[in-house]
């Protein structure tokens, strides 16, 4: 029986993922590196410095650490802008009933977001109460694909690792689960999340299938 259920953020309970998206492609434009939907493929989940650091990468090109740290700061600066005006209605599709229904079942909740403004995004959300936990990012060591965030979720609900369901949108995040020895549930592309247990489109009538797990 799963007693936890834990839950990446962007991707997953809010469409930010298009904000972080919009928030590199401006910062890319403005120093003349090439970015794509296909590269920010390679971004989620991931944090901000890697991310800046693939992007280089991508663009055979490469920046001193004082570089890379003021642009990604500068990134930053367009994704806070952008996260400001989220409300309860950027919840997506299912969440609140699946959290609902988790709830019921007496399910503890986490968070475990890479992201360093996961508390605001929750927040303008009106939803961080209903979570037991959430990592702080800025505490771990090593980001996904490393497990390390999922196990520090798990600990912070009592939970045990093979006890919790994860949600990602990440191939990243998928496999940081399954390093966990987590049941992995993927939001979105099949192909790209190929490694899940399990694979759907949105969270909308997931709880059926949950039942199975929980
Ligand atoms: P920040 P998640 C991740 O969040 C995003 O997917 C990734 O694109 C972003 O670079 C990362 O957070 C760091 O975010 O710059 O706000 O600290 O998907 O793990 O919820
Ligand atoms: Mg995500």
């Amino acid at each position: 029986r799963r007693k936890g259920a834990i839950f990446d953020l962007d991707g997953v309970i809010t469409d930010t993922a298009k904000y972080h998206y919009l928030a590199w492609k401006r910062l890319a434009s403005e120093l003349g590196l090439y970015f794509d939907e296909k590269i920010n493929e390679r971004l989620k989940g991931i944090g901000r410095l890697e991310s800046l650091e693939i992007i280089l990468e991508e663009n055979g090109q490469n920046f001193s650490h004082q570089e890379k740290e003021y642009y990604a700061n500068r990134k930053n600066q367009y994704y806070v802008e952008m996260i400001k005006n989220i409300t309860p209605k950027d919840i997506l599709p299912g969440v609140t009933n699946l959290i609902a229904t988790l709830k019921a079942w007496g399910v503890k909740l986490a968070v475990a977001s890479a992201s360093k403004n996961a508390p605001t995004v929750l927040k303008n959300l009106r939803i961080i109460e209903w979570f037991d936990h959430v990592v702080d990012a800025g505490r771990i060591k090593k980001g996904k694909p490393d497990p390390e965030i999922f196990l520090v979720a798990a600990q912070n609900i009592g939970v045990k690792p093979w006890e919790c369901v994860g949600f990602e949108d990440s191939a990243a995040g998928i496999e940081a689960l399954k390093r966990a020895g987590m049941l992995a549930v993927g939001i979105g592309d099949k192909e790209a999340l190929k490694d899940a247990d399990l694979v759907v489109k949105d969270l909308t009538f997931i709880t059926p299938i949950l039942e199975l797990f929980f």
